[in-house]
């Protein structure tokens, strides 16, 4: 049978059955070859694996990044760091330093390989798409259990083709790709699914373009997005010194996709996303002539070294406007010494460019947040409410070409109007032919397993013990203490930024900041009741992989969350931590429930052992919500057993 390129990796990995694949939404479980975590959600996840009780990773390759909090406002951040430094030594892993890069970036550098799995506590692992590989973002506990051994469960997605034709006229980038897929997909349309790239115009897109289109694929809500192998992926593995990890990869000719979206990329337009959704997407040339008051380049999405050199082009022999405040953050450090020696990070200074640190920095509000009301341009991939620090900030996701027309100009403009002068500036920056990126200084190699078992790890006071999951019982009585509108984001369910994110090893402390952005009164409202549910709608958790925005809920004694859909790794999550996540079987029932309404939870048990629909009933007046129970076998397992951790002490896989 003809296999897509996502089917053909999924059927070598499978640890079940009999190496066929099950109908789409069946659960599978799938080996995982490589891990990656990063600081802000590494700590959990090694605390965690602590309790596995092992002697080392078992993974082909696991890496332990510090991209996120690197802000150092008190001792916090850096006792985070040490202790992911001592984990890294003590259990085998590679540990990328402060300041070698954001996670994504370094991985496809430094380690990606075509064909492999990789399960990283971050949602936007699947930027190792761009190499061919089934890169998959998780909560960090999935994470922890992939580092020993255990498979990783997922729905078994269906594979959307997105068929490539023509070529990107200057102008005209990566970024306006995936901001079209998400013109057209939606933040929701891609639940459950993989996109899968093909066709003639595949070719004349390098790696760090694909890699643009498959991290932004996590706003699409998707599983991943996945690129093929080809002569492209050889000659960018060769320039990084890891030729020997090619491997050509293609789907079938004859391959079924689900559905297939065709996108002539000679006819594109720049874009961009405008407040506060990755999907509210709209010509960039609607827009032009809006003043603007910063401009951010970098994030896991755009921060390559053609992306820098794109900015620098624009930029050249002129200075980033008055009004505006302009900042940089090269991807990795590779990239940066790259843009040193061939003189773009020259320009990018001389035309008055901040340059950041090689980190998540302002993506994620640690620092360079923009003026009150402001108008601010970023390459990044999420523009959620609130996310850059400044509440109510305009944030437009753009390329990496629109945000340094912008900079320049002071205001929107079309960077397709000016392609043809600043294509030719970009010649003027080159490397010499033989330049090599590999500088791997920054990165600490596993020790032995012996010199492994005498290393010691070192804990701060502000990490505390990760706490568990309450046992489930068979009916709950409880108020909805909160009820939310669509789309709610992790961001919404547990803010990030620079004065929460240094609270990720402290989940009594985190809790405190539980819904603040919805609810101020949400925490103390819960901390006063003993439990409560949360009611949503559409598209609930939808973002980040943060397992903190189901482990704060659970903290504060939230035991389910009844929405009109979900999105994957917040409901993976909720699942882990023992937080029963709810689906209306008719969405209007959502109208009918107010905040403040007690409802009665009952059969819980009986109804997770036997897969039966949920019967919620509110208690003032007795009716009745019809509730679905789309839980696979494993997840009711779980579930009964109060949650993944207490569910794999009791040997279950
Ligand atoms: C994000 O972009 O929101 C983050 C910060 O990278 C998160 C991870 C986290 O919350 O630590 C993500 O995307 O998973
Ligand atoms: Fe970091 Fe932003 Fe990428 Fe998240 S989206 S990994 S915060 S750069």
């Amino acid at each position: 049978m003809a296999l897509t390129l996502t089917e053909k990796i999924l059927t070598q990995h499978l640890v079940e059955g009999n190496g066929t694949l099950p109908p789409r939404g069946a659960d599978i479980a799938i080996r995982i070859d490589q891990t990656l975590t990063q600081d802000a959600t590494g700590t959990m996840a090694y605390l965690q694996f602590e309790t596995i009780g092992l002697d080392r990773v078992k993974t082909e390759l696991s890496v332990s990044y510090i991209d996120h909090n690197t802000l150092q406002e008190d001792f916090k951040n850096m006792d985070d760091h040490r202790y992911l430094q001592s984990v890294a030594a003590r259990y085998g892993l590679w540990f990328s330093r402060a300041g070698n890069g954001i996670c994504h970036q370094v991985h496809l550098e430094r380690f990606g390989v075509p064909g492999k799995t990789l399960l990283g506590s971050d949602s936007h692992t699947p930027t190792g798409g761009g190499l061919g590989m089934l890169a998959i973002g998780a909560g960090g506990l999935d994470v922890a259990v992939a580092m020993g051994g255990g498979a990783f469960h997922l729905s078994m997605p269906k594979v959307f083709g997105v068929r490539l034709s023509g070529r990107l006229r200057a102008g005209v980038a990566a970024k306006d790709v995936i901001l079209e897929v998400l013109r057209r997909e939606t933040v929701k349309g891609g639940v459950g699914s993989v996109y899968e790239y093909f066709g003639p115009g595949v070719a004349s897109l390098t790696v760090p373009q694909r890699a643009t289109i498959t991290n932004m694929g996590a706003e699409l809500g998707a599983t991943c997005s996945v690129f093929p192998s080809d002569e492209v992926t050889r000659s960018f593995l060769a320039q990084m010194g890891r030729e020997e990890s090619y491997e050509p990869l293609v789907a079938d000719e004859n391959a079924k996709y689900d559905k297939i979206i065709e996108i002539d990329l000679s006819t594109l337009e720049a874009m961009a996303a405008q407040p506060h959704s990755p999907d509210a997407v709209a010509p960039l040339s609607t827009l032009t002539g809006k003043s603007v008051t910063q401009v951010v380049i970098g994030s896991c999405t755009n921060s390559s070294l053609a992306d820098l050199t794109a900015v620098a082009a624009i930029v050249k022999g002129r200075h980033v406007a008055t009004g505006v405040e302009a900042g940089i953050a090269p991807g990795t450090r590779q990239t940066l010494m790259a843009a040193e020696r061939s003189g773009v990070l020259g320009e990018l200074i001389r035309a008055g460019f901040r340059i950041l640190e090689s980190a998540c920095g302002p993506c994620i509000g640690m620092g360079f947040a923009p003026n009150s009301g402001g108008v601010s341009l970023r390459t990044f991939n999420r523009n959620f409410k609130g996310r850059s620090g400044t509440p109510d900030a305009q944030v437009y996701l753009v390329s990496p070409e629109s945000a340094a027309a912008a900079a320049i100009a002071g205001t929107i403009v079309d960077p397709v109007t000016i392609a043809e002068e600043f294509t030719q500036n970009e010649r003027t920056f080159s490397l010499p032919p033989d330049y090599f990126f590999r500088d791997d200084n920054m990165l600490v190699p596993p020790l032995s397993p012996d010199e492994a078992r005498q290393a010691e790890i070192v804990r701060g006071p502000n990490i505390k013990p990760c706490p568990a999951s309450p046992n489930l019982p068979d009916s709950l009585i409880l108020p909805v203490l909160l009820k939310t509108g669509d789309n709610v984001s992790t961001d919404d369910i547990m803010p990030a930024g620079a004065k929460v994110l240094p609270l990720r090893s402290n989940i009594p402390e985190i809790s405190k900041f539980t819904f603040e952005r919805l609810d101020q009164g949400f925490y103390g409202r819960a901390s006063a009741a003993s439990g409560c549910f949360v009611v949503g709608g559409e598209n609930y958790g939808q973002g980040s992989s943060r397992e903190h925005a189901a482990l704060a809920p659970m903290y504060l004694g939230v035991r389910a969350v009844i929405v009109k859909s979900f999105a994957r790794i917040h409901k993976a999550n909720l699942v882990n931590y023992g937080i029963i996540p709810v689906v209306f079987e008719h969405a209007e029932d959502y109208d009918a429930i107010a905040q403040g309404d007690i409802l009665e939870f009952s059969g819980i048990r009986s109804s997770l052992q036997e897969g039966t629909p949920f019967t919620i009933r509110r208690t003032s007046d007795g009716k009745a919500f019809a509730a679905r129970n789309d839980l696979d076998e494993r997840s009711r397992g779980v579930l009964l057993a109060g949650g993944l951790a207490a569910w794999t002490r009791a040997g279950g896989q």
